[in-house]
């Protein structure tokens, strides 16, 4: 076996040296980045080369057949480690890219503003600050830009409640016919806040609205989740139906359809549970009036909403809910979660209080509390009616 030491910029240029050096069959090593290189440490097993080049009689060619077995689960291992490394390489040259991008957005952002304390670039600046991309930033302060409607542009408060009109106004048409629906079921991954929220508006539809509720909990997995509910379900005197499967659960509606409203609980799937994922779209899938809307917790990052977002898109939620702002300054990221999907947000939740911690929202509400608080402007924190 032949073993070389490679050094290059990219994986890519690692795999093409070693491939001329080496030929197709080499194998990686290992890899890593020294001083801003890649060093590869690669292989070649010469084995195979000089037994077919030796002359080898039955025996020996039997061997070769179980041999060339082994060579085959080799060159499969080879090749995945082969993908492993080319991602591993991408993944680099992503981060090196996105840094790049976020130095673009900068110098968009602010340099094209003329000069960094121009209010402009104080409103990007305040809007990054708040957890809004730099990116959406961006796209939100050339719009302001070219926005001729602009009262006073050179002056910060109204640039800034001008960007606080733009957001709103490109949220307000993801509201409309959505939220009208009887029956509502929440999901989300584990931990975000589904089950309280549910109990935060099965109280709000009881005693401010006077309707008529019933609970359906699908979460008969987790011990104890059943119980949560019917707690609150006691307390409240609203009844509570247990759901395992979508027989249960057409019969629980069926046993509901006299009620103004549904709710529907779901336990949290942790990622890689997709068939779970499934079979609650299969249970969704009903003639009732049923909408579905994703929980989604603010102590969460950016990436895990995101993921969040798209493993659950297979479920088609109509809305999304944030709970725990209590927990969170970072109100920006709302608005690169709902730019992304797209869909509105009727609720936030800011606290553990059952059932006062429960905001109603629309989207000049939204977008003031995207916006947020700021000290300079004297903006300040949304303070939704209930
Ligand atoms: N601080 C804070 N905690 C919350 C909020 N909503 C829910 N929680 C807490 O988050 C935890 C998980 O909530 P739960 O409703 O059981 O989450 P689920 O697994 O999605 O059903 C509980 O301890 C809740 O009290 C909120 O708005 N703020
Ligand atoms: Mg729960």
């Amino acid at each position: 076996m032949q073993i070389k030491r490679y050094e290059a910029r990219s994986a890519n240029e690692a795999i093409k040296k070693i491939k001329a050096d080496l030929g197709s069959d080499a194998i990686v090593l290992s890899s890593k980045r020294l001083n801003g290189k890649l060093e590869v440490l690669a292989a070649r097993d010469d084995t195979y080369e000089n037994l077919q080049q030796s002359d080898v009689g039955k025996d020996e060619k039997k061997g070769l057949d179980t041999f060339s077995i082994i060579r085959s689960d080799i060159n499969e291992l080879k090749s995945l480690i082969m993908d492993f490394k080319k991602e591993r390489g991408i993944h680099g040259e992503l981060t090196e890219l996105k840094e790049t991008m976020n130095t673009l957005f900068d110098i968009l952002g602010v340099q094209r503003n003329e000069r960094v304390s121009s209010p402009l670039s104080k409103v990007y600046y305040h809007l990054i600050s708040v957890g809004v991309s730099k990116e959406r930033a961006c796209a939100l302060i050339e719009k302001l830009k070219n926005d001729g409607s602009m009262v006073e542009p050179e002056n910060y408060y109204h640039a800034l409640s001008a960007a606080e009109d733009m957001i709103k106004n490109s949220i307000a048409s993801s509201y409309r016919n959505v939220g009208k629906k009887r029956i509502s079921a929440f999901v989300g991954p584990a931990g975000e806040g589904k089950t309280t929220t549910l109990a935060k508006l099965a109280a709000r539809c009881l005693f401010e609205k006077n309707l008529n509720v019933g609970i359906i909990t699908m979460d008969t997995h987790r011990i104890g989740a059943a119980e949560q509910l019917k707690t609150y379900g006691d307390i409240m005197d609203i009844p509570v139906e247990i759901a395992s499967d979508k027989k249960e659960f057409e019969k629980a509606l069926n046993r509901f359809a006299n009620r103004d409203v549904i709710l529907i609980d779901t336990p949290g799937k942790s990622r890689g549970n997709e068939s779970y994922l499934l079979k609650l779209k299969k249970c969704f899938a009903t003639d009732f009036p049923l909408e579905t809307h994703l929980v989604l917790s603010m102590t969460s990052s950016q990436e895990s909403m995101m993921d969040a977002v798209a493993r659950f898109d297979i479920i088609d939620y109509s809305s999304i809910i944030f709970t725990k702002l209590d927990d969170s300054s970072k109100s920006g990221s709302i608005y690169n979660v709902i730019d992304h999907t797209g869909k509105p947000v009727f609720y936030i939740t800011d606290g553990q209080n059952v059932p006062r911690d429960l905001k109603k929202m629309d989207p000049a509400k939204l977008a003031k509390l995207i916006v947020g608080q700021d000290q300079e402007s004297g903006l300040t924190q949304v303070s939704p009616d209930s």
